[in-house]
């Protein structure tokens, strides 16, 4: 269930990226506590992309799925008519432009997992370039993720604007995301740039967690608490009753002496 969207605050700054909340216009965490997480692992693309930059409307790494109306992976760097981003291996990317589309990421057996991080760069090493043919690089990447509590909570990093392709500076920079995404069944990455929401950018080294059952322990010290709850309540009325009866019989000892 997603719950519904009523308005959209800015909550916090940190660093380059800043943090926005969508849900009843105001700023909390709905998540009361954050999940047992397994080993973080690194989805890099770099055995599951074909040659060239095909089309795609998904793709699986191990678990992950990777899913959109269509978006394409980008097998070389520097590669692609436009010019994209290159951090010198493969990476999946969203040129936008009505192209492409914005890219969601869960488990192809729906468990709940925590999304820890991941590199993103702007979708074109030349904006004018782009720009001739309606397609504009992200200067934001929005993450759309649904808890496994219901809410939705939305995300915004700012990109650092630097890409050069191959060589120079570092296209791609890494993103570590915040707490409100360690528990959520999917995920959804969409270019952002000024009011438009189809902006091209690029992904890879997607970090990943599958979030951990409870363990038994935790059940049984929680069945343990109870017990030992219920056995002090018993006592309690225990003890009153006794109290009662010590009463009762007292005052049974002072009718008699009258
Ligand atoms: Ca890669
Ligand atoms: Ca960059
Ligand atoms: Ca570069």
């Amino acid at each position: 269930m997603i719950s519904h969207l009523y308005g959209r605050s800015r909550c916090a700054m940190r660093g380059a990226a800043f943090f926005s909340l969508i849900l009843g216009g105001g700023c909390f965490s709905p998540l009361l506590a954050s999940p047992p997480l397994g080993e973080p692992e690194t989805i890099v693309f770099d055995d599951v992309v074909g040659p060239g930059n095909p089309d795609l409307t998904g793709l699986q790494v191990g678990p992950w799925l990777f899913a959109s109306q269509k978006f394409h992976s980008v097998s070389l760097s520097d590669a692609g008519i436009l010019g994209f981003a290159n951090n010198g291996t493969p990476y999946i990317a969203s040129v936008g432009g009505g192209r492409d589309f914005p890219i969601t990421l869960e488990r192809d057996d729906g468990a709940p997992f925590a999304l820890v991080g991941f590199d993103a760069a702007e979708g074109f090493l030349d904006d004018i370039a782009a720009a001739s043919e309606g397609y504009i690089s992200a200067t934001s990447i929005e993450v759309e993720a649904v808890l496994t509590s219901g809410f939705t909570v939305t995300l915004a990093f700012d990109l650092d604007g630097e890409r050069d392709g191959t060589g120079g500076v570092d296209d791609f920079e890494s993103i570590a995301t915040f707490d409100e995404l360690r528990s959520v069944t999917s995920v959804t990455f969409t270019g952002l740039a000024g009011d438009r929401r189809d902006a091209g950018f690029a992904l890879d080294n997607v970090v990943v967690a599958a979030v951990v059952p409870e363990p038994a322990s935790a059940t049984m010290l929680l069945v343990a608490v109870v017990a030992v709850a219920s056995a002090m309540l018993v006592r309690r009325r225990n003890g009153s009753a006794a109290n009662r009866r010590t009463m009762r019989g007292f005052a049974n000892r002072n009718g008699d002496a009258c």
